[in-house]
């Protein structure tokens, strides 16, 4: 484990400086989500399956940006699903980005990870790590110093609301304006890596993206995305569910698949649970 660690650490300081470098143009291809795929999203890509192949004790890995997975030793132990650069699109506009690795054992069952690894690109570069507790780590002068440990207070006071507004259900605008009314505040940049590093570092609150009618099955993706936020969520003291049930009780049936996913403080899930529980 030690070594995709280190592989991951490594992977981050030559992506932070491509970032600094970058000048936001499009490759020519998609993603296999239909993303259009920025020349950063390839090169990120690039430096992180370079640093993962070289790791024996890892079988596989796929990437948000590519279709299938690839074979690393037939006899590793380790599957390794990433987001290379999620929320690409962002860096035009100057905003954080992040990286995002989860770990698994067997196969891409939320159950079977064993490990999460998140890398926020801004003011500061943050590397957090989540195996049985979540550790947060800083780049300085090209090391990751350790910070502090991450932990989720019972309840916060940060509403992230995704999705565009006019596709939600009526009951998830029921929920969101819920909170709204109890005095929380709207934090949401459109990338989820930012949005629930701040929840977080907040020590709580709520981040949600629902089904919508543009999105019927959400759009975050479960094996780079949704599980391993839900993992570090709950190794955080947290809870991540899909709107009734816990996220990583779930296994996707094709290496994309997406899932409405809910990730917060105790207090603010089981919100959640009650208004979807009553759902017309
Ligand atoms: P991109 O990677 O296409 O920029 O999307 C980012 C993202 O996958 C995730 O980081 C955000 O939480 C979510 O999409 C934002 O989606 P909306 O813009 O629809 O709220």
């Amino acid at each position: 484990m030690e070594d995709i660690l280190e592989a991951i650490k490594k992977s981050a300081i030559k992506i932070e400086k491509e970032i600094k470098n970058s000048d936001g143009s499009f490759s020519k291809n998609l993603n296999s989500t239909g993303d259009n795929q920025l020349k950063l999203d390839v090169v990120s890509d690039e430096i992180i399956e370079d640093e993962l192949k070289q790791i024996n004790i890892i079988k596989e890995i796929i990437s948000e940006e590519k279709e299938d997975s690839v074979e690393i030793n037939p006899n590793g132990k380790y599957l390794v699903g990433y987001d290379p650069l999620d929320g690409s699109s962002l860096v035009d506009v100057n905003q954080s980005v992040g990286s995002i690795f989860a770990i698994y054992e067997n196969d891409y069952s939320g159950n079977n990870l064993v490990a999460s690894v998140y890398v926020i690109y801004g003011a500061r570069v943050d590397l957090v790590i989540a195996l049985n507790d979540v550790k947060l780590y800083r780049l300085q002068r090209d090391e990751f110093k350790f910070i502090n440990n991450l932990t989720l207070g019972e309840k916060g006071h940060i509403n992230a609301t995704g999705g565009t507004q006019k596709n939600w259900s009526s009951y998830h605008r029921e929920l969101v304006n819920s909170f709204f009314i109890k005095g929380y505040r709207l934090e949401y940049s459109g990338g989820m890596v930012p949005d629930l590093h701040s929840i977080l570092l907040q020590r709580g609150g709520l981040f949600s993206y629902p089904t919508t009618s543009d999105k019927p099955k959400g759009k975050l993706r479960m094996i780079f995305e949704v599980f391993p936020f839900a993992y570090i969520f709950e190794k955080a003291g947290g809870k991540a569910i899909d709107g009734e049930k816990r996220i990583l009780d779930f296994k996707p049936s094709h290496l994309h698949d997406t899932m409405p996913c809910f990730f917060g403080s105790t207090y603010e899930i089981e919100e959640v649970k009650k208004v979807y529980a009553n759902r017309a």
